[in-house]
Parts: C-alpha cells; sequence; structure tokens
C-alpha cells in the first residue's frame, strides 16, 4: 500500500499503462525531475510534488499493464494499489489524467478488446468517472504519430470520447509531447477544471 501522502486538499493524479512518459510529463509540470527509463515500470512507489505552504499537488501514480521483471501477481497488487489511493483520495483529486502513448495506444486496446479482455485505459477512464473524477486523456509522444488527426480521433473513440477530437480540446483530450516540454494542451484542460472547480488559486500551477 502507498504510505507517505503529503497532507493536501488539492490534488491532479497522472495514471496510465508504464512507459507511457508519466513521469516525464511530471517533470514538465513541476519543473523537478523524477527517474524515468527506457523501460515499463520505473515508478514503483506514487511521485508526489507539493508546495510548502500551498494545498496543491501533482501525483505521478506507478504505471500499469506489462512492466519487465514484474510477475503477474505484484502487477495486479500495484494496480489494485492505484485503485484504492484514486478511491481514497478522490475528494482531492481535481483531475485524474489517463496518460497515453499515443503510437502505441489504439493497437495496444484492441489486440486487450480482441482477446475479450477490458483494456487497462477504458477501464481506468471508466473507473476515474465511477469514483467522480472527470477524466482528462493526455495522449502523449505526439511527436512519433504521423496522421494526428486520424489517431486522435481513433484514441477518442476507443476511449468513449465522442469524435472529432476538437469536440474535446481543453477539456478532456490533450495532445502532448512531454520529453519537448510541450504540455500546453494539457495545461489548458486544468486550467479549465480549476476554473470549473472555483479554484482559480490554482491556476498559478498550470502556466
Ligand atoms: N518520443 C517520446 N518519448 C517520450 C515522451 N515522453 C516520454 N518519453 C520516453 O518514454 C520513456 C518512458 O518515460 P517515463 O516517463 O519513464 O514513463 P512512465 O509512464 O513514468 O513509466 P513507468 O514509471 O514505468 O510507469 C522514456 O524513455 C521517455 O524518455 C515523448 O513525448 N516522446
Ligand atoms: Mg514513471
Amino acid at each position: 500500500m502507498f504510505e507517505d501522502r503529503p497532507d493536501r486538499d488539492a490534488e491532479v493524479v497522472l495514471v496510465g499503462r508504464s512507459n507511457v512518459g508519466k513521469s516525464t510529463l511530471m517533470r514538465e509540470l513541476t519543473g523537478h525531475s523524477f527517474d524515468t527509463g527506457g523501460k515499463p515500470g520505473v515508478t514503483r512507489q506514487p511521485n508526489h510534488y507539493d508546495w510548502t505552504g500551498q494545498d496543491f499537488m501533482f501525483t505521478d501514480l506507478p504505471g500499469f499493464g506489462f512492466m519487465s521483471g514484474v510477475e503477474d501477481e505484484r502487477r495486479e497488487a500495484i494496480k489494485t494499489d492505484i485503485v484504492r489511493y484514486v478511491e481514497e483520495n478522490a475528494e482531492a483529486i481535481l483531475a485524474g489524467v489517463v496518460v497515453v502513448d499515443g503510437k502505441s495506444a489504439v493497437d495496444i486496446i484492441d489486440r486487450h478488446a480482441e482477446r475479450g479482455n477490458v483494456p487497462h485505459d477504458v477501464e481506468m477512464v471508466s473507473f476515474l468517472r465511477d469514483v467522480g473524477i472527470d477524466p482528462v486523456v493526455a495522449v502523449n509522444k505526439m511527436d512519433k504519430v504521423d496522421d494526428r488527426d486520424e489517431r486522435l480521433d481513433a484514441i477518442c473513440d476507443r476511449l468513449g470520447f465522442y469524435p472529432p477530437w476538437q469536440q474535446w480540446e481543453g477539456e478532456a483530450i490533450a495532445p502532448i509531447c512531454a520529453k519537448r516540454g510541450d504540455i500546453e494542451a494539457l495545461n489548458e484542460c486544468l486550467r479549465n477544471r480549476f476554473h470549473e472547480a472555483k479554484r482559480d488559486d490554482l491556476l498559478q500551477f498550470v502556466k
């Protein structure tokens, strides 16, 4: 079980499959470095980033799905911990950012669905909704995507956001490239969320 959560009543969490770039995105959101890596399963405990005297933090959660050198049982346990963390802190979580890899998400989702399984990303989007958190989908690694609009429409389709993706721009679908620091589309979504939640005091964290 995850421990040592700082005492904050406002939080943005990053969730998603392993290796999609959550910790890289966390670096861009906070200006602070976290371990990132070429293979899945780098982050094993939540990375929290908070500010002294401010009632806010970003949390980068461990990835789920395939992880190198990790057994099925341990992987399931990590996912259970993530789900429990989000459930227990749902009240504080102003936005749940589901990070996906723009290049591979559709193929992975379709492969899982063909086998009759609920794909992790699909499950996570509906889980967040179930606990009352409106998901934001950050479509990362857009530098590797050629057919941008088609790809974003396909991701919308798979995750239950009615295409075209532009309808969700600034609200729920944010194409980004964390590695290059291009995360403005996500910041815009977060600014809108904070404003809707009457938390304009938090806009300073997503400039
Ligand atoms: N091409 C490209 N690669 C990226 C981008 N963002 C992150 N990466 C790379 O993706 C790999 C995984 O990044 P991480 O940030 O460690 O991913 P993570 O989701 O935190 O992974 P776990 O902690 O294992 O769940 C690293 O090699 C990053 O450099 C991006 O926008 N474009
Ligand atoms: Mg990580």
